[in-house]
Order: C-alpha cells, then structure tokens, then sequence
C-alpha cells in the first residue's frame, strides 16, 4: 500500500512551524483573556475524529454525467489506501464507513489487516437496498424494506444482515439503513401499510443486531422517490426508532432535509430522547447535494455543534454520536475535499467550544435575545485556524495538508498504478 512517508510530511512542515507557532502564540494569549485554555481545546481537536466514506472517495456525479479524475480507486483496497493518505495527513480522520455491496470484498480478514497496518477502523456498515444488483431475484424497484411483496422484503432483510456479519468481521459496531423506499404518485402507496411494512422488517433485523451494536436510521425528504419516501424525516425516523427499540437511534444526513429547515434542533429534540446515533455530514444548497461540509453554511454546521457541545458539557445520557462525512465530489479531487471537510467539521467543534455556556444560559434566562446570540457570534467570528493547524502538527499531519497532498504527487502515482477502467468504481450513479 502506497503511503505518503511520514518524513515527508514532517519535512513539509518544517516551512511553517516557525509562523505557526506564533499564531498559535498569540491566539493563545487572546483566549486566555476570555479564560479559555488553547492547550485544552488543542487536547479536544487532537481527539475529534470523523469517518471517511468509502464511496467519497472516488469521483460523484449526478444522473446526467460523471467525469471521472486520473487514480481513482477501482476496488476496497485503493479507497482504502486513499483513507489512509487522507488521515495520514488530517490526523482526524482514523475510520472508514464502508458500503455493501459497493465495497466488494472477498476475504475480509486481509482487509482487516491492511487497515490495521494503516492505523483506521472501521465503523458504521451501511447497507444498499436501493439498487438492483446483477443476479438479485426480486426487484427493488417499488421498494426494498416496505416492498408490498413479502419475498422482496425478505431479500432485503438477508441483505442487512449480511452486512452486519460484514460489519463484525471488520469490527464495526453499527448498521446504518437508508432506504429509498417511497412514491412517485399521490395514492401509489398506503402510507400506514407501507410504513407498517418497514417496521415488520426492521423489527427482524433489529433481533439479530449484536448485543454491543446500535442501528441507524437515515431519514431522507426525497429522491429517488420523489412524491414521498418511508422515512421522509426525523418524524418518521424517530418514531420507528422509539419502536423498535433502545438500540435503535437516527442518523442526521445534513442534505437530507427541507432548505432552511433548523436542522440544529431536530438535534436537540434527538439528543434529549437519546436517539441521536450520528451525522453524514455534507452541504447543500437546493437537496442532498452532498456538497463539501462547511463549502456553503458554516454558520448552521457550528449552532449543530453548540448543540452538540452543550450535550457534552451537560453530560446527557446516550450521547454519543459517530460523525461521518457524506459527500459527492464532482469537480475536486475527492481526496483534497474530504481533507478539507473533516478539518472544517472539526473547526464547527472548536469553535463551539468557545462558547460561554454559563453566560449563554444567563442570556437566555433573561430572555436577551440580543446578548445571547452575540454570545454565539463571538465564537463563530474566532478563527481558530491556528488550533487545527497545530493538532495536525501534534498528530503528525500536516500543518498545511492540501499543500503537502500535492507536493507529495501522489495522485499522480494512483495515475499510472491505477489506469482508469473507465466504469463507475465508487458506486454512485
Ligand atoms: C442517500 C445517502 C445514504 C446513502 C449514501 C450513498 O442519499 O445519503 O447515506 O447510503 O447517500
Ligand atoms: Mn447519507
Ligand atoms: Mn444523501
């Protein structure tokens, strides 16, 4: 597996540790006036971590066109290899989110080894109802999970858990279900029955969950059903969630949503139930756009940190979400975004951290409207770049990462030891 040497980075870095360190200086100095602590809060970036989706890491498309980049992974083994550069250099990315049966395997244990070697994990197995595979025996057509047919069900069933099994091979700990069961036509589907259906079915899949896993439900408004789906929203996901039981929990797609839905208290409304299983988090201006995380609103990524964050602070119970990045890169290297995204959810966490949470509730208690948002503003205006900086340096990443990925030319290596097959290897059509 071709890594980017360690040397190499750290060589990189020796042109920008001199000014970083006195950034890093002075915004330290700053902080300190406030009562913040920058070594503290460079203890909680070394620690955040957000997964990589295997499918991000070769080139999206949309169902018009794909325009594929030179080294693009072509099996498991490359998307891997590219996680491994990606965390190599963010240092916060240590997991792998695979997708079944996008992600062929044929002998699990020796991908298990080649991502222990490289230091990542993997977490969240997700399954795929929402295609037809080739030789698959019912159609998936008018649905998977909720399919009217008993004998489809059935089959998607088997197919969720086999992913489990897939999952525990590799050590995951967590089946994430997106289905994209729905309707095209006002009256196509009873919605109770359909709903009903999912639930039989989920309920069968739920039984056989390891006892140390949780299940996590995606709710998604539309597409590729485009009149409603089964799961449309956090409504519908939370209530099959509180159905089938405590090991059940729903999964927070940030493109999965109405435009300008407050996204940040379905959160809340989560957490306080203790149904937050985790996030896919992306951008997105019109859908599920899956653009890069903080490309658009960087503001709504971090009020769903200060959620987040006052969770943490507040140590409720069943908190602990698995953060994921979702995404569909079209005109990037998919490699130089998912860097970039995961350092711009970890800079959404950091910068909640500034928050003043005694000083906010007193504002809130008050009933300052104006107070308590500029508490918020002052946060969000920081720029905490310096303490992302410096946590790769820690980590041994690189303090300048897009820089020192294109130095390294490694996607020009991919280039020729991956010659493009042409066909669509990251599963997303
Ligand atoms: C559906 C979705 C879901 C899928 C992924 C490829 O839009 O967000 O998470 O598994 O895209
Ligand atoms: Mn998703
Ligand atoms: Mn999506």
């Amino acid at each position: 597996m071709h890594r980017i040497e360690k040397s190499f980075i750290s060589e990189e870095n020796q042109q920008y540790i001199t000014d970083l360190n006195k950034d890093f200086d002075y915004l330290g100095e700053k902080l300190s006036r406030s009562g913040l602590d920058i070594e503290k809060l460079t203890d909680a970036a070394v620690k955040f971590q957000i997964a990589v989706p295997s499918w991000g890491t070769g080139t999206g498309g949309t169902r018009f066109a794909r325009f594929p980049g030179v080294g693009e992974p072509r099996n498991i083994f490359e998307k891997l290899e590219d996680c491994a550069a990606i965390n190599d250099l963010s240092a916060c990315t240590n997991s792998v989110s695979p997708h079944f049966p996008w992600d062929k395997v044929d002998d699990f244990s020796e991908l298990k080894q080649q991502s222990d070697a490289v230091g990542l994990s993997w977490i969240a197995v997700n399954s795929n109802t929402f295609q037809d595979q080739k030789d698959q025996a019912h159609s998936y057509k008018y649905g998977s999970l909720s399919h009217t047919d008993a004998a489809t069900r059935q089959q998607a069933i088997e197919h969720n858990l086999d992913v489990i099994s897939y999952g525990q091979a590799l050590g995951a700990k967590s089946l994430t279900v997106w289905v994209g069961d729905g309707s095209n036509h006002p009256g196509q589907q009873h919605f109770q029955r359909s709903f009903e259906r999912y639930l039989e079915s989920m309920k069968k899949i739920y039984a056989e969950l390891p006892s140390d896993w949780e299940m996590h439900i995606e709710h998604k408004m539309f597409e590729p059903a485009f009149y409603s789906t089964v799961i449309q929203d956090w409504g519908s996901n939370i209530l099959a969630a509180m159905e089938l039981g405590p090991k059940c929990k729903s999964l927070v797609d940030l493109g999965h949503h109405a435009p300008n839905v407050n996204i940040e208290m379905i959160v809340s409304r989560l957490i306080q139930f203790k149904k937050l299983g985790g996030f896919h988090f992306n951008d997105s201006k019109y859908g599920d756009d899956d653009l890069d995380s903080g490309s658009l609103h960087p503001y709504q990524q971090f009020l769903i940190f200060n959620e987040l964050v006052d969770a943490e602070a507040r140590q409720q119970e069943g908190f602990s979400p698995a953060y994921m990045l979702d995404q569909s890169h079209n005109v990037t290297d998919p490699i130089e975004s998912l860097i970039n995204s995961a350092a711009e959810v970890q800079r959404s966490y950091i910068k909640a951290l500034l928050i003043d949470r005694e000083a906010l509730y007193a504002h809130q208690t008050a009933n300052d409207a104006m107070m308590a948002s500029s508490e918020l503003k002052k946060a969000f205006n920081l720029d905490v770049s310096p303490i992302l900086a410096m946590t790769r340096y820690r980590a041994g990443g690189a303090i300048e990462a897009i820089a020192t990925y294109r130095k390294s030319g490694y996607r020009q290596q991919a280039a020729i030891k991956r010659p493009s097959t042409g066909g669509n290897t990251s599963g997303i059509v």
